[in-house]
């Protein structure tokens, strides 16, 4: 196998013209004409939501709740419905906090994301003191208060929150929830199925984003046997925060669309990115098409509005600015809303594509998946029905391919080859720079 990388002059031009295209692509201030021009609105044209996360002493500000009420049409409250928020003395009920978050949203014909029913942190003091049947039966009873008090105005609860361990064991975390039975959880869901059957059950969790990690998998053979057992699970949140040590992982589509072929939905529950400027815009983008790749990836939530409501502010990790402006991470997320559905896209993860042909035929040419590394990641095509063939290979921004082997390679743009072959084969490769941007390539053949 022969590795024809381009060179360095041409990589040059092509990453200038591509930079050059992706500030116009990403960063437009205003939509195209038939875009949608509010996140929620161009979430709606595939069927998904875009939420954040609400603090209920915010809702007197004025740029808060506008950004709010114009941006979003689902609503998670950061802290109100926690534990500790929702029962401060044993079986007294505080509702009226969480209720403002719950009635501003619903009165805005919003949705609300419930968050979280069972939590090793955030419990109340006289739980925490708590061990054993006393526990299980206290945290089974707080469930079913609190998921009866909002039945049918809860969208998804998060059920269970952050119950596995960080680092390779793949197990769970332990707490004092975790050592009343390792059936705690699935007698979680149980318990919040019987008392709001209509609302979807999440397991949420941070650190899931990368397929290869051990607590990804942990998660992913628990949800597997709440399948097999009938558990009843609905969905599985990942929360995603991400910053310069935890970056989005480049196998994050394939996570989620391993977890959708479980049977469950997904979101992404939590999103913010530590950073700023066309870094931060790339990764956002990445994350938005992860989603909108994935069928069953039903909605993604930031976790607030302006940087500087983020519980981690100094790392300016959302969509808006400390004065409410649109940073360009909301230009490159509403330009990957408004980019398609996603889910019939070629960037489905788990099936190569057999792709149309529309310059006429003659030939078919099938791209599967190789290597993939966190900055970049190859593809094959193979191609069948004449030796002559030619193959256009188009990129999405901000990818730019960097390298080709077994073809003869031209460039139509920045973002579109023309493969030819390289003696008899019928088989050829590239490395892909994805700069946040999994979707697969576009691929079409015609014979010359
Ligand atoms: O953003 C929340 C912050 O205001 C709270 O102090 C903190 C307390 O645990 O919880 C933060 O939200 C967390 C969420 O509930 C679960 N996933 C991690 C979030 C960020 O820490």
């Amino acid at each position: 196998m022969t590795l024809t990388v381009k060179s360095v002059g041409r990589v040059t031009l092509v990453s200038s013209l591509v930079a050059a295209a992706a500030g116009m692509a990403i960063f437009a201030a205003a939509p195209a004409s038939g875009a949608a021009d509010t996140l929620a609105a161009a979430a709606q044209q595939s069927g998904r939501y875009f939420g954040t996360a609400v603090a209920a002493n915010k809702l007197g500000d004025g740029t808060y709740v506008n950004i709010l009420n114009r941006e979003f049409d689902m609503v998670t409250a950061e802290n109100e419905m926690k534990m500790d928020a929702l029962e401060p003395n044993q079986n007294q009920f505080s509702y009226g906090t969480a209720d403002r978050i719950v009635n501003q949203a619903i009165g805005q014909g919003k949705r609300v994301r419930g968050h979280a029913l069972a939590w090793h942190m955030q419990q109340p003091g006289w739980m925490q003191n708590m061990g054993g049947t006393q526990l299980r039966n206290a945290m089974l009873n707080h469930i079913t208060q609190v998921a009866t008090y909002y039945r049918g105005k809860i969208y998804a609860w998060d059920v269970v929150n952050e119950a596995f361990a960080d680092g390779n064991s793949g197990g769970r975390r332990d707490s004092n929830l975790q050592r009343t039975g390792n059936d705690w959880i699935e007698a979680a869901f149980r318990a919040a199925r019987s008392a709001d059957p209509n609302a979807k059950l999440c397991y949420n969790d941070y650190n899931t984003d990368n397929w290869s990690h051990a607590k990804t998998q942990g998660v992913y053979n628990m949800v597997r046997d709440f399948k097999s057992r009938g558990v009843p699970i609905d969905c599985v949140g990942f929360q995603a925060h991400f910053n310069s040590g935890n970056p989005v992982p480049s196998n994050y589509h394939t996570t989620l669309q391993n977890f959708a072929d479980l049977g469950v939905d997904v979101q992404i529950t939590e999103l913010d990115i530590e950073g700023s400027g066309s870094s931060q815009a790339q990764q956002f983008q990445g994350v938005t098409q992860a989603c909108l790749a994935v069928a069953r990836c039903t909605g993604i939530t930031v976790w607030g509005i302006r940087d500087s409501d983020s519980w981690r502010a100094s790392g300016t990790p959302l969509l808006f600015d400390g004065s409410g402006n649109k940073k360009q991470a909301y230009n490159s997320v509403l330009s990957a809303l408004n980019s398609g559905t996603g889910t019939t896209s070629p960037s489905t993860p788990t099936s190569p594509t057999t792709p149309s042909n529309p310059g006429g035929g003659g030939c078919t040419a099938t791209y599967s998946e190789g290597e993939k590394w966190n900055d970049r990641f190859n593809g094959n095509v193979t191609v069948s029905g004449s030796n002559n063939w030619i193959v256009t290979v188009t990129v999405s921004s901000p990818q730019r391919i960097i390298a080709t082997w077994n073809t003869s390679a031209s460039w139509d743009s920045a973002n579109v080859m023309t493969a030819r072959p390289n003696g008899n084969g019928n088989s050829f490769g590239f490395t892909i720079m994805h700069g946040g941007n999994w979707n697969w390539p576009s691929i079409s053949c015609r014979t010359a």
